[in-house]
């Protein structure tokens, strides 16, 4: 008998040192990868998910995750590494504000190059590299939405007053970061941290603005967030993905779209997701 029920594949992407590799090594080995590890080699990963809700409840899903092995520096990510994925992460550095910017043209390349229902979730990751976050912000990080929007409600955040009372003082720093960030929001909410360059709020925006899965932050070192990421992602491509089939089958046409099927594996247990 199969120790899992269903099978997918999630590919990472982002940026060169953004930490993907060493977010792949935290979620299977549980250990940070020190720099005297070359990450080249790190190609896949695999863990299971168990499923939390609906039918399939107590399910098990096996991840199979794919690690770029250092080709994102080339740009030469190859058409196989996005095909039958079912989920990919985003990947950026907190720290930094190009590799956010980068994370544009990745999801491009995401578009041009996945599956036509691949579920994508923006990560944000080396949080250990700043202050912790408070209120709303926090939730957001760790993907509470409904949570934070329903405090946002009773009481704007700072963030969220700032188009109003600062206008002036924000606006050289705005004008600047039109030049660069043509569609990234440009209501940019400032950080206390100086380590810190993109807040969750911001990079929720911005997901949502795109239509992507959600955003949490993680940090592959402390090792905060990143179990949450990769089950939140699982569970919502199985979620997606069981709603299509339903919906196909309700058309009189139960052909699935073979998206997410990884050869012998997924007829080992029978049933892919
Ligand atoms: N402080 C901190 N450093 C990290 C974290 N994740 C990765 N790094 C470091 O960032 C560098 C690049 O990480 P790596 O996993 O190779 O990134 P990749 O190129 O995206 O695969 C390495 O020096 C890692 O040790 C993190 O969560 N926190
Ligand atoms: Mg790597």
């Amino acid at each position: 008998m199969a120790s899992w029920d269903f099978i997918q594949k999630q590919i990472l992407l982002g940026e060169a040192s953004t930490g993907k590799s060493s977010l792949l090594v935290r979620l299977t080995d549980d250990r940070f990868l020190t720099n005297s590890e070359p990450t080249i080699g790190v190609e896949f990963g695999s863990r299971l998910v168990t499923l939390t809700e609906g039918k399939d409840e107590g399910k098990k899903v096996k991840l199979q995750i794919w690690d770029t092995a250092g080709q994102e520096s080339f740009r030469s990510i190859t058409r196989s590494y996005y095909r039958g994925a079912g989920g990919a992460l985003l990947i950026f550095d907190i720290t930094s504000r190009p590799s956010f910017i980068a994370c544009r043209s990745w999801l491009a390349d995401l578009r041009a190059w996945g599956e036509e229902d691949l579920v994508i979730l923006l990560v944000g990751n080396k949080g250990d590299l700043c202050a912790p976050l408070e209120g709303n912000e926090a939730r957001l990080a760790r993907g509470e939405v409904e949570e934070a929007e329903e405090e946002a409600e009773a009481a704007p955040t700072p963030a969220a007053a700032e188009g109003g009372d600062d206008d002036e003082e924000e606006g050289e720093q705005d004008e600047e970061a039109d030049t660069t960030l043509t569609s990234l929001p440009t209501t940019t909410t400032t950080s206390s941290d100086p380590s810190r360059a993109i807040l969750p709020s911001e990079a929720l925006s911005w997901a949502r603005e795109e239509g992507l899965a959600g955003y949490v932050e993680t940090s592959a070192k402390s090792g905060s967030g990143v179990e949450a990421a990769f089950d939140k992602l699982t569970r919502e491509v199985h979620r997606r993905h069981q709603a299509g089939l339903a919906a196909r089958r309700g058309a009189g046409n139960a052909g699935g779209s073979g998206a997410f099927s990884l050869g012998g594996a997924a007829g080992r247990s029978g049933k892919c997701c």
